[in-house]
This record gives C-alpha cells, sequence and structure tokens, in this order.
C-alpha cells in the first residue's frame, strides 16, 4: 500500500470537469493509476458526474482520444493515464515516446491542459512501485496537475 496523500487544501476541483483517458495495456499497472487518479480528483472536490472515463488499448492511442477529448470543450483538463515497460516491448521507445510527444501536442494543440500521467519503466516492479506501491501513484500525480492546471489556465484566461 502506498503512503496516504495529504489532501491540497490549495487545490480545489470543484465546479470542474475533467476526463481520464486510460490505456488498458499493462491493465494490472493502469487499473491502480485510474483509481488513484479517480481517488484523488474526489478527495479534490470534483464531483462525481465531473469525472469522465474512456478506455484506449495502448498507450499509443493515448493521444488521438486525449486530444479529441480536450477539443470538444466539455472538460477543463484531460488525463492520460498508461503504463509502458521496457521489459515486455522491443518497440518501448517508440510507444514510449509517441505516447509523451502526442499528448503534449494535444495540450498544445487545443490549449487544454492534457496530463501526462503515463508510466515509463524499465520493468513492472518498478511500475508498480509507483502506482499504488512505495513511491506513491502517478495517477493522483497526474490528477492532482489536472486541477492545478486548470486553476492557472482559467486565472490567465480570466487576466489575473
Ligand atoms: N502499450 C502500452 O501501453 N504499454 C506497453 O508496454 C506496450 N508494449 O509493451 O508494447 C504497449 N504496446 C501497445 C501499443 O500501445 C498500441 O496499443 C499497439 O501498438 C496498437 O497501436
Amino acid at each position: 500500500m502506498s503512503a496516504e496523500r495529504p489532501v491540497r487544501r490549495d487545490l480545489d476541483g470543484s465546479g470542474r470537469s475533467i476526463a481520464i483517458v486510460c490505456s488498458r495495456f499493462n491493465e494490472e499497472i493502469t487499473k491502480d493509476l485510474l483509481v488513484g487518479a479517480e481517488r484523488a480528483l474526489r478527495e479534490h472536490g470534483v464531483a462525481e458526474e465531473g469525472i469522465v472515463v474512456f478506455f484506449v488499448p495502448g498507450a499509443f492511442e493515448l493521444p488521438l482520444v486525449a486530444k479529441r477529448l480536450a477539443a470538444s470543450g466539455r472538460y477543463d483538463a484531460v488525463i492520460a493515464l498508461g503504463a509502458v515497460i521496457r521489459g515486455e516491448t522491443g518497440h518501448y521507445e517508440l510507444v514510449a515516446g509517441q505516447a509523451a510527444a502526442g499528448i503534449a501536442r494535444a495540450g498544445l494543440d487545443t490549449g487544454i491542459p492534457v496530463i501526462f500521467g503515463v508510466l515509463a519503466t524499465e520493468t513492472t516492479e518498478q511500475a508498480r512501485a509507483r502506482s499504488g506501491g512505495e513511491l506513491g501513484n502517478r495517477g493522483e500525480d497526474a490528477a492532482l496537475a489536472a486541477i492545478e492546471m486548470a486553476r492557472l489556465l482559467g486565472e490567465i484566461s480570466a487576466g489575473s
């Protein structure tokens, strides 16, 4: 079990609408990232109906769906969750690199925060440690980043 993370009182997600796109590849890991992300969103005030989850086959498919969701105008932020593990693939660099580049592009192209919640590790054990194990949960980190970025971009738009 991961150590319990204190609620960040400065991050208030109430009234926010957040989409999560989650890869099914390495599902044993990504389901824990998803649990962590949803829990952190709820703990920081995002209502149940403000959280929408979509699934894709693998990390390579995350950017297209993330971009479509970001461009829809329905969400304040999009969180992309996945796990790319080198031990299990010869094309680790390609999948991880394309996922990272595509997720960054989705945010830049749409102006909506698209958060990179993709683990890229050497081993399954390293991924476990970062998805609710001794090194925390990258899904939770991604949720907090989504709320922070939604607030920041809102403030910039409002001119404050
Ligand atoms: N997808 C992942 O999310 N993680 C991986 O580790 C991985 N490996 O090992 O190859 C992976 N491959 C699938 C890829 O993301 C696409 O779904 C597939 O190539 C179809 O486009």
